[in-house]
């Protein structure tokens, strides 16, 4: 395993990238500049990257509606990723699922779904699927730890455990769904112990910390690979910004907020490097220029991309195909 310093850099620029994004587009919704919903994943960036460098292209990942940062660490395009958040005929999907909704097959990324818990059984297909092929892909399967609380994940563990599917179930506890506090919802204090009825192994994490992430996530991923079955991770994290663009966090005690604004994984993991020698404040800094190159003209690809012709709404909705006549 071992994250080397490559690795490390590599998650870096993962995690500066999903930094960058999720600002501009919070701050282009605030102008009015665009007009989408939108889930900022900010906080959980290392969690995502971290796993992402754990993964093969050909690997599958499943993700929800704050999916920005799980997409961009499976390596979808910024082009075709931004366009579609913009709701552009460029995107992904062809402009009509926006954000939320976003697929690429090709790098992996089969789902993003709005339905708490959803994602859960259908990347236990995707899993069966690689398993009937033996094509040794593996599935990661993000979620929060409110969707633990749903009836979906039990089921989705449990058929996991028994057919041994190459799946990880990666719990992003950010603490909160919507206003809820994760122990106003929840007996237990560790969703990770919920494995143990399912007869898998779980693990607690510090999401935040790129060394221990990417450990826990390629220790999981070697295990599904190896023919071993699933894995439940949960990675204990922090949501920096409101769930939705609009939400003025009022639920969040001002002090706690604090703390977690000040304790932002991103700026520490910078930090990190530096104070480790794994890297000086002038590579980094390259790193950063590059990655708002390629955004600026992801934007720019987008902005300037048509919006789908309303014509086109049934165009691949039905088996045959075409328009509607
Ligand atoms: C089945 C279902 N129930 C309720 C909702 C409404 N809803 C949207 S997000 C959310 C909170 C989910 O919290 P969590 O799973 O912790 O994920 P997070 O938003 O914190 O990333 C809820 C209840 C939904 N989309 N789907």
């Amino acid at each position: 395993m071992g994250t080397d310093r490559d690795t490390l850099l590599r998650i870096f620029e993962t995690a500066v990238t999903i930094q960058i994004i999720d600002d501009k587009v919070r701050s282009y919704i605030m102008s009015g500049a665009i007009q989408t919903a939108w889930h900022s994943p900010r906080g959980q960036e290392i969690v995502a990257s971290a796993t992402g460098a754990c993964l093969q292209p050909q690997d599958y990942v499943v993700t929800n509606y704050r999916g920005l940062h799980d997409q961009i660490a499976k390596g979808i395009p910024l082009r075709p990723l931004l366009a579609e958040s913009l709701g552009r005929v460029t995107g992904a999907n062809k402009g009509r699922g926006g954000p939320r909704h976003v697929v690429h097959p090709q790098c992996g990324l089969m789902l993003t779904t709005t339905i708490v818990g959803g994602g859960l059984p259908i990347a236990n297909g995707l899993a069966l699927a690689s398993k009937l092929r033996n094509d040794g892909r593996v599935t990661v399967c993000n979620f929060g730890e409110g969707a633990a609380n749903i009836g979906a994940f039990h089921e989705a563990l449990n058929l996991a455990g028994v057919w041994a599917l190459p799946v990880i179930f990666l719990c992003q506890n950010n603490g909160y769904a919507e206003s809820t506090r994760h122990e106003v919802a929840c007996a237990i204090e560790k969703v990770s112990e919920r494995a143990s009825s399912y007869g898998i192994p779980g693990t607690t994490v510090d999401g935040d910390d790129p060394v221990a992430m990417y450990e826990a996530a390629c220790t999981a991923v070697e295990r599904a690979r190896a023919g071993s079955g699933p894995t439940l991770i949960e990675a204990m994290t922090h949501r920096l910004q409101g769930h939705y663009v609009g939400d003025t966090m009022s639920y969040v005690p001002h002090q706690e907020l604090e703390a977690q604004l000040k304790a932002d994984p991103v700026p520490r993991f910078h930090s990190w490097l530096i104070d480790q020698g794994h890297a000086t404040e002038e590579v980094l800094k390259a790193i950063e220029e590059d990655v708002n190159a390629s955004i600026a003209d992801a934007f720019d690809y987008a902005f300037s991309s048509e919006h789908p012709d309303p014509a086109d709404l049934l165009c691949g909705v039905y088996a045959q195909g075409g328009r509607r006549t």
